[in-house]
């Protein structure tokens, strides 16, 4: 059985120099249906029995780009067996917000620290254990333009995607409770390895999802319950409570994984 795995990452992150060390000459290229976004797919050199798709370039998944659509119905509707996480290393914090939707998924992930030379020659230390342990999913360093570490990036996605396990970051409590009560409600309606990506779009108020899902007047009702005492605990809107978490989850993986050199404070933002 072929198997297929997916770069994703923000714009200019690498992917493609990865994408094309990767497949080589083994490349298809077309238009991703109904829009004239380039669509690039491959066979691995090192197995014909990988295919690899690149994605579009974001800075998250929600419903307002065409390039952010492509990429969700993708990753949600085509379930790749694993989605390779593409990471300016160098621009740690911006890139992770991705990471955070897309460990939400469902599918296993891999985080290629890409741009790891800039890293290195900016001075800075990454502990990619202590961000592998906080993330919760392997994070190997490479470098696309020295071509290192892209074998073992494609050696440990391999193991993750026959391993087929997930992990996502834990909110606030209180936010971990609505989400819970909000899966509880859809039931059986998505499965299980979806449950959490459809009780935080839900959550968000994301019209996408919430079009997709075909809900009861019932099941929208005991949502939004949920979601407005949870906005009056918070005392925030719904969709901003979930970016002040995604970042305080950043912020909490950044103090663990970076490290001070020469007693300068890194300037992360
Ligand atoms: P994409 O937008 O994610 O597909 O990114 P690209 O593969 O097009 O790369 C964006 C730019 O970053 C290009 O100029 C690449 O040559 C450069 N680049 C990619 N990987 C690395 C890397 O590991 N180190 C350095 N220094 N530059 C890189
Ligand atoms: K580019
Ligand atoms: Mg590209």
């Amino acid at each position: 059985m072929e198997k297929q795995f997916a770069l994703a990452g923000n714009p200019n992150s690498g992917k493609t120099s990865a994408f094309n060390h990767l497949t080589g000459a083994n490349q298809y290229v077309g238009n991703w249906p109904g829009v004239t976004i380039e669509r690039k797919s491959g066979l691995l050199k090192r197995s014909k029995m990988i295919a690899l798709q690149d994605l579009p370039g974001i800075y998250s998944l929600s419903p307002y780009t065409p390039e952010e659509v492509i990429t969700q119905e993708y990753l949600l509707n085509q379930k790749p067996d694993a989605i390779i996480n593409i990471i300016d290393s160098s621009n740690l914090e911006r890139n992770l917000y991705l990471t955070t939707q897309l460990l939400e998924t469902g599918l296993p992930v891999v985080l290629g620290m890409n741009m790891m030379d800039i890293v290195k020659k900016n001075g800075q230390t990454i502990n990619l254990s202590k961000l592998a342990y906080g993330l919760g999913v392997p994070v190997i360093g490479m470098s696309a333009l020295k071509k290192t570490g892209l074998e073992k990036l494609i050696e440990t996605t391999q193991e993750e995607a026959e391993k087929n396990t997930v992990a996502y970051p834990a909110y606030d409590p209180k936010l971990e409770s609505a989400l819970d009560e909000i899966s509880d409600i859809l039931g059986n309606t998505v499965s299980e390895k979806q449950v959490r990506w459809y009780a935080i779009k839900l959550f968000e108020k994301d019209p996408l999802a919430t079009e997709s899902l075909n809900l009861s007047s019932i099941q929208k009702k005991e949502i939004d319950d949920i979601i407005q005492i949870t906005e009056k605990i918070f005392d925030d809107q719904s969709d901003a409570i979930l970016v002040n978490e995604r970042y305080e989850f950043i912020t909490r993986l950044i103090s663990l994984a970076m490290i001070k050199e020469d007693g300068f404070k890194l300037n992360l933002s």
